[in-house]
């Protein structure tokens, strides 16, 4: 049933450098997945990470790599028509771990079965309950007045009313300035969050929290090590000011023993970092049934990782914390022949079959590693 499964690398640059406390980006690696089934339905999907290795365990090469010589093989040689969930068992059978790539595969899975089915991919996820969602931008540039000026221009056009700041690689003094001082310009009205990404350690996360919950920030993300789950109870506990799993979410194996833990008020869902969309879902339902809120992340993916994980979040019930999916309006070229619909402070769940995008695979080509 399916005849190929091709990968592709694209490396573009960003609109200015995206500085973070794992690394600073100056372009973003899109890794494509592309499924042609033997009647010629073309299904796509994305396995993008961050910086290379320093963020996850999986690079743009090794994603290619292992989707080349080990995806690629299985699905090709499938007998019979079998649906996803049994699909990506014999994957699961074969390959351990590599989420990323998964996840590429099952979103390109399901934008063919939607393609087939005349449905969008929310549907087919269970049903959307909105057609939009709220999205932050991050300010990320390193520098107090440019940020504030991003942020002050966002709001203007109507593209985002809510900001992250990316910390964590100054010290936690210099930090803490940098982010009153924005939430200070911004005003009580915009909600200002936080993302250390793991960079504190206990007496850091102690001072840095505490300070930043008296300027009125309103979320803390993954202030501490993914593996130090024990910590982020005690964060949880000591705090009023939610503080939010994201790397440590991971899967619905990882988020079901946060739950129990008590270790966050709010989990980052990633549809990469759980494995795939159908997985992200399972780990939104072990939040709500636990009671906690949910933000939806992205691992600044473009515009396909983007638009997949929008079809899994727009079905979830609670979404307390809005979005990040706005990393195609980070990159300097527009690989859709339509782009996404920011508007209004809201990106647009795309209504069409599958995925609801159309790529323009010229650009895609002119754009692809050698
Ligand atoms: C992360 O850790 O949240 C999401 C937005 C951003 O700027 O970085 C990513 C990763
Ligand atoms: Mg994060």
């Amino acid at each position: 049933m399916y005849q190929s499964l091709e990968s592709i690398i694209l490396d573009i640059p960003t609109i200015r450098p995206h500085k973070m406390s794992v690394a600073t980006m100056q372009k973003q690696t899109l890794v494509l997945v592309k499924i042609t089934t033997h009647d010629g339905i073309v299904g796509w999907g994305e396995a993008t990470t961050i910086g290379g290795l320093s963020y996850g365990e999986e690079s743009p090469e090794s994603i290619k790599t292992n989707l080349d010589t080990y995806f690629a093989p299985l699905l090709t040689g499938l007998k019979g028509e079998p649906n996803i969930a049994q699909t990506m068992q014999m994957i699961d059978k074969h390959i351990m771990g590599n989420r990323f790539a998964k996840c590429a595969v099952q979103t390109a899975l399901f934008d063919i079965l939607g393609k087939k089915l005349n449905l969008p991919v929310s549907e087919l996820l269970g049903g959307r309950l909105r057609d939009e969602l709220p999205v932050l931008w991050v300010l990320a540039s390193g520098d107090t007045e440019k940020d504030i000026a991003e942020a002050k221009k966002m709001i203007e056009v109507k593209r985002h009313n809510f900001f992250k700041l990316k910390i964590g690689s100054r010290s936690v003094e210099e930090d803490v300035e940098h982010v009153v001082a924005i939430k200070k310009a911004l005003g009580k009205e915009v909600s200002i969050r936080v993302d250390v990404n793991r960079a504190w350690s206990e007496m850091q996360c102690i001072k840095g929290i505490q300070a930043l919950q008296d300027g009125g920030i309103d979320l803390i993300e993954q202030p501490c090590a993914i593996h130090d789950v024990e910590l982020l109870a005690r964060l949880t506990e000591r705090f009023d000011v939610a503080i939010m799993a994201d790397e440590a979410v991971m899967c619905p194996t990882n988020a079901y023993k946060l739950a129990k833990n008590h270790c966050a008020n709010v989990f980052a869902v990633k549809i990469e970092q759980a494995g795939g969309l159908m997985e992200a879902c399972q780990i939104a339902t072990i939040a709500k049934v636990a009671g906690i809120d949910l933000y939806g992340g992205t691992m600044l993916e473009g515009a396909v990782g983007t638009i997949a994980s929008a079809h899994a979040f727009s079905t979830f019930d609670n979404l307390a914390y809005g979005t990040e999916l706005f990393a195609p309006l980070l990159l300097t070229e527009e690989i859709l022949s339509k782009p996404l619909v920011y508007e209004n402070f809201t990106l647009k769940v795309p209504t069409g079959a599958g995925l609801g995008i159309d790529l323009n695979e010229n650009k895609i080509d002119n754009l692809r590693r050698a």
